[in-house]
């Protein structure tokens, strides 16, 4: 795969693979090796790595990945705590963690840091490596191999900066064979949803079965293309030998009319909803694109549950509306206004809405809001919608998305979720 083409491939697509360790252990180094590149700064100094870097590349057989590359976590002071919210993030985004350590560090390998980044990402059930490094400088201790093994943790020992060198000189050396190794030991620990996640509607019609989607092309739709998500379901559909038919909100009537047998589902943007169950029979199947994207990117059941919380809601409820990645709201955006006038009109009053982008999430002010919704995420990886529920069933809030949200408003939700009965 050429490097134009693997830097098109969305990062929701990509095995996020995060590099956790203290200050200074060589994450930046081993992130250069892998990468056979100069893509993290790697310098004797603690506390190089402060925002973490991200790094594409294409890991064969498991397709693209991201390595992210994070700042050690074992300072205080004010950038010290800064850096360590920044790394913490990347746990909820993180598929594979890598956790590096020296044995030549004050404490040995494993000492309480170490310890508690693997207690957290067993928790999200994410499977780890640890990777022993600096090992010209020290070997393994007979105790770290114990308690590793224990807790049926892999581990690999490199040398990430010798390696690097002898990198410069051959491309054949001692070198390849451990970044062969090291990928080796990263690919059997990749988690099984990655390598076959759910599809993304083909499950839900009959084999042959014919879809119609509903694209409108409004002042917010980008120039000349189609977004991911419809992108997404056409292949989909092409790999399951089905068919679709695709068009915009004003022709769905005129081809339904015209289609027989009548189409097994029709997928809609969520923004012409109404419209479109208006003209789809009540004998056709309808939902919306972020609703299949629910079920694709999230724990679609808790989602479901979580909508159901909208009915509760009063003049002067806080509201949170999460929005994955960040553009400049456009006329009638989304998010930022038709989102919440259907809220305004469904609670009969003033609702008070904040706003929240990219992977910013308020954790702090999350147990004041009264539900979060949340976009479709389609720039996303499963795992960071997952975590971002499990941070909000934490603070005890309930969590919705756009699609799921936008039908309940509109009194169409049992409808727009029927198509995905006994189906997650
Ligand atoms: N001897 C030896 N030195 C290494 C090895 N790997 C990294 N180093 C050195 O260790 C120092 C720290 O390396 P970095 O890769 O910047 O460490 P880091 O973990 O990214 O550090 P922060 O960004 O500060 O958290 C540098 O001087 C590297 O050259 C190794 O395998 N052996
Ligand atoms: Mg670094």
């Amino acid at each position: 795969m050429s490097d134009a083409i693997r830097q098109t491939v969305p990062k929701g697509f990509r095995l996020h693979i995060g590099i956790f360790g203290r200050r200074n252990v060589g994450k930046s180094s081993l992130l250069n090796t892998l990468t056979r590149q100069q893509s993290s700064i790697v310098s004797d100094q603690a506390g190089t790595t402060t925002d973490p870097v991200e790094k594409p590349m294409e890991l064969l057989p498991v397709g693209p990945v991201l390595f992210i590359d994070t700042g050690g976590i074992d300072d205080t002071g004010t950038l010290g705590e800064l850096r360590i919210k920044k790394t913490k993030d990347v746990f909820d985004r993180t598929e594979i963690g890598l956790i590096v350590s020296a044995e030549n560090h004050e404490g040995g390998a494993l000492t309480d840091y170490e310890k508690a980044i693997i207690a957290e990402l067993q928790k999200r059930n994410v499977p780890v490596l640890f990777v022993f490094n600096k090992t010209d400088l020290s070997v393994p201790k007979a105790q770290t191999l114990e308690y590793l093994r224990e807790h049926k943790i892999p581990f690999i020992a490199v040398t990430s900066v010798v390696l690097t060198s002898v990198a410069a000189t051959s491309a054949h050396g001692s070198e390849g064979a451990a970044r062969s190794a090291l990928i080796g030991a990263l690919i059997k620990i990749v988690p099984e949803d990655f390598l076959t996640p759910p599809p993304i509607l083909s499950d839900l019609v009959p084999e042959g079965a014919m879809t119609v989607l509903v694209v409108p092309v409004d002042k917010e739709a980008p120039k000349g293309r189609l977004i991911l998500p419809q992108v997404q379901a056409i292949r989909d559909i092409l790999d399951a030998h089905q068919s679709c038919i695709v068009v915009q909100d004003a022709q769905l009537k005129d081809v339904i009319a015209r289609v027989t047998p009548p189409p097994a589902l029709v997928v809609t943007d969520s923004q012409a909803f109404e419209q479109v169950a208006e003209y789809t029979p009540a004998s056709i199947p309808l939902t919306s694109f972020s609703i299949l994207f629910a079920r694709q990117k999230g724990d679609f059941k808790s989602l479901v549950e979580g909508t159901q919380a909208l009915a509760n809601l009063k003049p002067g409820s806080k509201v949170l509306i999460a929005e994955s990645c960040t553009h400049h709201p456009i006329g009638e955006d989304i998010g930022t206004v038709k989102i919440p006038n259907w809220l305004r009109q469904y609670v009969g009053g003033e609702v008070e809405i904040k706003q929240c982008q990219g992977h910013d999430f308020p954790l702090d002010t999350l147990p004041e809001f009264d539900i979060v919704i949340q976009c479709g995420a389609c720039m996303w990886n499963r795992r960071e919608v997952i975590s971002r529920q499990m941070h909000c069933r934490s603070a005890g809030v309930p969590m919705t998305n756009y699609g799921l949200a936008i039908a309940f408003l509109l009194g169409i939700f049992d409808r727009a979720i029927k198509p995905l009965e006994g189906k997650y």
